[in-house]
């Protein structure tokens, strides 16, 4: 029998065009805390595209009808058949009609934060992805685009200011009534998912812009009475977004006015609705004593992300929710390539690729694994992945890589010129590479279809005599769920040849070459290329800048990774060869701490290390890249199986306090260079300074050199900013346990009235991994500071010990996993979206050790034994055990 909540899968395959589309939408809503009437004017005709003569049925989730009329004429009850969840015309039906539908619905009661509801009283809207039909019954499809008009109406105490998509175009009292309402238009047509209204009592700062073309447009941050001086970041970070997608993508801004919102209780990071972003309030609100360098890059890179969605996913959106990648992977690019532009490139580089092996990998090697265009889905929420996000961006960059950078933006032009206005598809994505750049794109069109992280396994020789130097390399990848066989996939790897003076070899295009200068195509299983004029044996440098998104087993001894540490001209490989070596030296030391043998420092590692310490010509901030060891999850993910994440730990501990000891007087030398003196600025140089020195300081307390305990209780004294405070709050409470209580309570005191400040204070003590952590984490949940109804609360305690805690989450008595699961249960009911993104967690079990790994598959059955789940926790359990 099938369980009540559990849909049908969708599929990719079965799509059909709408067979009713919708020309205008007139709303009118009538806000209200409990009781909101929307009254919604639909004027639709049958698309000629569709099944003719086909009914019109409409979604709606947990909606009440309260009437409906069809050309102004009343529908009597037998004229149509309304659920909460489907709305069917069953009168006759002329064509063009009008469909006027009213609703109620109880924004107070909707926990679930999708649809309107109230986040600290102001009313605000999510309708990605299928919130909107739980506003009034729709054709909720992203295909069905509109030109809305939005009348709101509200209380004027109560809701001051009152938002929506578009332009303003009128406001005024209502006769006679302490109410007033605020008419939008947004004339650029859009899919339903695009809409938003806020309502509330916000204040705003304002700046004027101009576009490339001379258009005036109004910007407009909207936040919580009491906190503008907050705002100012995330406005200078909107400008330059703006004038950057001008010159970068010829992307010009289409409205009079442009808004961002900010509320407290929202699900993700922000959405793109247009002209009316409504962010989640961690991604704009900043200022030197509450936000960390770390929060300011988040917050130009999220607000260059929503609106670089103005182009890619609004003026062009996606035919169906297999497509999603179409909008958000060429938008993770984009606002890569901004903040790449604004920060530093190489640095910029590494960060994200950290983030995609840390994220993505781990999820493409287990049993939630699926296509960055996914063919099939239970509950489309669960697909707003690393996978979708991250490795979607790295596909459109291996795109640009293969065609170059002209070729790429000729591409580029075509996609907006062909389908501005559009619902496409990844397939029209790609046609307008190929017809613009004359490349055939079908080959390589399969890393949307095709799951997992290819291995690429490469071997070099050099040929004295006849001056030549081969590679030789095979590709292959594991089987994921649903895809047990895989073909290979187009690989383009960047590579120079090393010469042993450390400089680049000039490289002609090789026998097998068949990319752009120093780019390799891989396309088949196994393929050998054979450079000339080679007259000293190289080290290769491959994957240059992390060209593809593959695990690359590059052949090289220790020695010829040293030797790229020490002088690759390519700055990510130089990161990635101390990676490299480092990782592999954890492997074998977890290794040796399980066998219970203690682990020799890896004193090459060391001193390449130190040399890039002290080499003046290094950006501070990539030497805070290369001093990061790789964390549990980078470790866990190379060990692959049978993993004890103890042991990991302590070999990770093992090597920090390694590296402390030996470069103690280079580290504290440091620390006191890379002090950045006057006040605080959030730009890149001085964040990559104060990274350097708070790197530095981390080693020499948890190796307790050189007074390290001392000056991070000192600089946690003496800080005047959150970036210096809260790294000295960290390393006491992970290095210094005799300090810890009463650090954290000093912590507490002065930001107790911040619940942004005090997140990170929730999420430091979630993350320490000794064995007490989870009692503290279990007493967090009641303290007053915590609150299950806000997602961000939630994120910050649970989800950082169910995702960065990997030595307490995966407890060998299993009361971590029983914990996260007693907390998703507890969420599911109240927000499925946080609680299947909580239990998405557990996306590494199969490979722990057998004892955790029983204990996270009982945790994993008994939430699929449970009743009455939601089908997005109903889908991630199921997919996991799968
Ligand atoms: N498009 C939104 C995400 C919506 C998530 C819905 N579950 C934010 C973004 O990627 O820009
Ligand atoms: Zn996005």
């Amino acid at each position: 029998m099938l369980r009540d909540a559990e849909p049908q899968p969708v599929r990719l395959a079965d799509y059909r065009p709408p067979d009713w589309l919708v020309d205008t939408v007139e709303l009118d809503i009538r806000l209200d805390p409990t009781a909101t009437r929307i009254t919604a004017r639909l004027a639709m005709r049958p698309n000629p595209g569709g099944r003719e003569g086909s009914p019109i049925v409409l979604d709606g989730d947990e909606l009440t009808l309260k009437s409906i009329a069809l050309d102004g004429e009343r529908l009597a009850p037998e004229a149509y058949a309304a659920t909460p969840s489907s709305l069917t015309i069953l009168a006759p039906l002329p064509r063009p009609l009008v469909l006027e539908i009213e609703t109620e619905v109880n924004p107070s009661a909707n926990t679930k934060l999708m649809g309107l509801y109230r986040s600290s009283g102001t009313y605000c809207t999510q309708c990605e992805a299928e919130g909107f039909r739980r506003i009034t019954y729709f054709p909720d499809r992203p295909d069905v685009l509109a030109v809305y008009t939005v009348r709101i109406e509200a209380a004027r105490e109560e809701a001051p200011v009152l938002l929506a998509n578009g332009n303003p175009v009128e406001t005024g009292s209502v006769a006679g009534t302490d109410r007033h309402y605020a008419i939008w238009h947004d004339p650029w047509p859009k899919p339903c998912y695009l809409f938003a209204m806020v309502g509330g009592r916000l204040e705003r700062i304002t700046e004027p812009f101009v576009t490339a073309s001379g258009r005036a447009v109004e910007l407009g941050i909207y936040v919580e009475p009491g906190k503008l001086d907050r705002a100012s970041y995330a406005m200078d970070a909107l400008k330059r977004s703006m004038r950057w997608d001008e010159e970068a993508f010829g992307c010009e801004y289409d409205l009079d006015v442009f808004n961002i919102v900010a509320v407290a209780d929202f699900n993700m990071g922000a959405m793109e609705n247009k002209g009316l972003n409504v962010f989640n309030d961690k991604y704009v609100l900043a200022s030197p004593e509450t936000a960390t360098d770390g929060d300011y890059a988040n917050i130009e890179g999220i607000i260059a992300h929503e609106y670089f969605h103005n182009w890619t996913g609004n003026r062009i959106t996606c035919r169906d929710w297999f497509q999603l990648c179409l909008k958000e992977g060429l938008t993770v690019f984009r606002d890569q390539e901004f903040s790449a532009d604004e920060r530093s490139r190489a640095v910029k580089r590494i960060a994200d690729v950290r983030l995609l092996k840390s994220h993505q990998f781990p999820e493409d090697a287990g049993p939630l694994a699926h296509p960055v265009r996914p063919d099939t889905y239970r509950e489309i929420n669960n697909f707003y992945t690393a996978t979708v996000y991250e490795k979607g961006a790295e596909v459109v960059r291996m795109l640009k890589t293969l065609l170059g950078p002209e070729e790429f933006r000729s591409g580029m032009d075509l996609y907006f010129e062909r389908h501005d206005g559009e619902a496409a598809t990844i397939e029209d994505f790609l046609a307008c590479f190929a017809d613009a750049s004359g490349t055939d794109l079908a080959h390589f069109a399969r890393w949307y279809a095709q799951a997992g992280t290819p291995t690429v396994s490469v071997s070099g020789e050099w040929n004295a005599a006849a001056q030549t130097y081969r590679l030789d390399i095979s590709q292959h990848t594991a089987p994921t769920p649903g895809q047990p066989d895989k073909v290979p996939m187009v690989i383009p790897l960047r590579v120079g040849l090393v010469g042993p003076d450390g400089r680049d070899m000039a490289i002609g295009a090789p026998d097998g070459g068949n990319g752009p200068e120093g780019v390799l195509v891989l396309t088949e299983a196994r393929q050998s290329f054979t450079f000339h004029g080679v007259s000293e044996r190289p080290v290769p440098s491959l994957n240059r800048g992390f060209s593809a998104p593959v695990t690359l087993k590059s052949g090289l001894s220790s020695d010829e990774l040293l030797f790229l540490a020490r002088h690759d001209a390519d700055p990510f490989n130089r990161f990635d060869a101390a990676q490299t070596l480092a990782l592999a030296h954890l492997v074998q030391a977890t290794e040796a701490v399980r066998g219970g043998r203690t682990p020799a420092p890896p004193a090459a590692l060391i001193g390449a290390l130190g040399s890039v310490l002290s080499d003046p010509a290094l950006d501070p901030a990539f030497i805070a890249q290369a001093l990061a060891v790789p964390s549990e999850s980078d470790i866990a993910r190379e060990i692959g199986s049978d993993v004890d994440p103890d042991a990991v730990l302590k070999a990770r501990t093992g090597l920090r306090k390694a590296l402390g000891r030996a470069l103690a007087p280079e580290l504290a030398g440091a620390y006191e260079r890379f002090a950045t003196p006057g006040p605080y600025s959030p730009d890149a140089a001085s964040a990559g300074r104060r990274a350097l020195k708070n790197t530095c300081l981390d080693l020499l307390a948890i190796s307790r050199e050189a007074d390290g305990i001392a000056r991070t209780a000192a600089l946690y004294r003496a800080a005047d900013n959150m970036t210096d405070r809260f790294t000295a709050l960290s390393i006491l409470a992970h290095s210094a346990p005799e300090e810890r209580d009463a650090a954290l309570a000093d912590f507490l005191a002065r930001f107790r009235d911040d619940p942004l400040v005090v997140d990170k204070w929730l999420a430091l003590q979630a993350q320490i991994g000794e064995a007490g952590t989870l009692d503290r984490v279990r007493a967090l949940t009641t303290h007053p500071a915590f609150s299950m109804g806000n997602p961000n609360r939630v994120r910050a305690l649970i989800g950082t010990f169910a995702a960065a805690n990997q030595t307490q989450f995966h407890r060998a008595d299993g009361a971590g996993h029983g914990f996260v699961v007693d907390a998703v249960l507890a969420l599911d009911g109240r927000n499925p979206q946080v609680a299947a993104r909580l239990l998405a967690a557990f996306k590494s079990w199969r490979a722990l050790e057998p004892v955790r790994r029983a204990s996270a598959e009982a945790a994993l059955k008994r939430v699929a034994a449970t009743s009455g789940l939601s089908p997005d926790v109903a889908d991630i359990a199921t997919r996991s055990l799968g």
